[in-house]
């Protein structure tokens, strides 16, 4: 494949509802959709799952921008480029700037497998036609809300409920949905929120049968949350912590957790995520797919990373009505008791709605 042109479009989309985690509110997303047009006219599609500011990760939508425009689509374009696993390679002497290298990875795959014909979970091994998928809900003042935010998405099947926490609202709502739900299989997510200072906090934790809870210490923190994993029963699962082949080997070397959440954005693109998922299968380490509150494009790759053996627990790849009025692809992404159909046709197996991108695209750049 050679990529010829690339066109980036920065999106800003209206949720219908606004989002709370424990670094803050997000209702207007800001990001980009990045189209790659090959040699011979085929055209992928890729999703960097940047935001407005730098509260989840390092990386912001303007940054990637100029990330992208300076240096990785410069590098990208006219290159003669035998199989999409050379990129990672390509982008390997820039630092980090994940998200931003993972949407031309994005793109240049699904051109890719719409070369061979087939689909993009095809063309990267997956093995399911359809998959699992639960709902992340997010802090709510209000805990009537979050209770019948809960019973509305069980009701709509979804195969786990994950509840964001943070200081001071997370024992006891744990307790009040507990106290409602005895059942649900539910887990949590403090994207950061604690420190070891907050152990026996943590450990209150442990009575609720938790599936896991999620990211409770800092990006980087591995050895504390190794320690951390040695005094509650709940299992840790890491999300900000895994950026690299590197940090997933060292973090289950060290036993930071047991579960990992995989986002391709967050690890550079479907390459390194594949190293990592052969990593985790070896070593027996479940895994989901986690979400980055995408726009259709980018959920379309989810559902194809989900599709592979070792994600064997429900991910965060909610529908498209989940979150948008409208969502930019067609068909939008639908679940039918918490499952979701992993697209047969070539490569992410949606169509882009040329209409709707241009409806809510705020600035639109091609390079050649
Ligand atoms: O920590 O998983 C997270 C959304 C934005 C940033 C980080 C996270 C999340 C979510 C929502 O939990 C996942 C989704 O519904 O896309
Ligand atoms: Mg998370």
């Amino acid at each position: 494949m050679k990529i010829t042109e690339i066109t980036m479009h920065r999106m800003n989309m209206r949720m219908k509802n606004p989002f709370t985690t424990s670094f803050g509110t997000e209702q207007d997303r800001e990001f980009i959709i990045l189209e790659a047009k090959d040699e011979d006219g085929t055209i992928g599609w890729g999703e960097c799952v940047t935001s407005e500011s730098p509260l989840y990760i390092e990386e912001f939508t303007k940054a990637a921008w100029v990330m992208l425009e300076e240096y990785l689509i410069p590098l990208t374009l006219n290159r003669e480029i035998n199989h999409p696993d050379e990129l990672t390679d390509l982008f390997e002497p820039f630092k980090r700037n994940n998200l931003a290298k993972a949407a031309i990875d994005a793109a240049a795959w699904d051109i890719y497998a719409k070369q061979q014909g087939i689909s993009l979970a095809e063309a990267i091994g997956g093995c399911r036609t359809e998959i699992e998928v639960g709902v992340s809900l997010g802090i709510e003042d209000d805990m009537e809300r979050l209770l019948q935010n809960i019973k509305e998405k069980t009701a709509e099947g979804y195969k786990r409920i994950k509840v964001k926490i943070k200081p001071g609202k997370d024992v006891e709502v744990v307790r009040e949905i507990r106290e409602n739900f005895p059942d649900i299989p539910l887990m949590v997510d403090a994207n950061s929120a604690y420190t070891l200072d907050d152990m026996e906090t943590l450990k209150k934790l442990d009575p609720y049968n938790l599936m896991m809870i999620e990211q409770p210490l800092t990006a980087g923190d591995l050895i504390d949350h190794a320690e951390l994993q040695k005094h509650i029963k709940t299992p840790i699962c890491l999300d900000e912590s895994i950026h690299s082949y590197e940090d997933a080997r060292q973090a289950i070397q060290i036993g930071s957790g047991k579960i990992i959440n995989m986002k391709v954005g967050r690890v550079g693109g479907i390459t390194t995520m594949k190293r990592i998922h052969e990593l985790c299968k070896e070593a027996n380490i479940p895994m989901w797919c986690g979400g980055m509150l995408e726009s259709g494009v980018g959920r379309a790759h989810n559902i194809a990373i989900t599709s592979l053996s070792a994600f064997t627990l429900p991910g965060d790849t909610a529908a498209s009505s989940r979150y948008w009025d409208e969502d930019i692809i067609e068909p939008e992404v639908t679940v039918k008791d918490g499952m979701v159909q992993v697209p047969a046709s070539p490569g992410i197996g949606y169509e882009v709605n040329r209409e709707k991108l241009a409806k809510y695209t705020v600035q639109k750049e091609t390079f050649k």
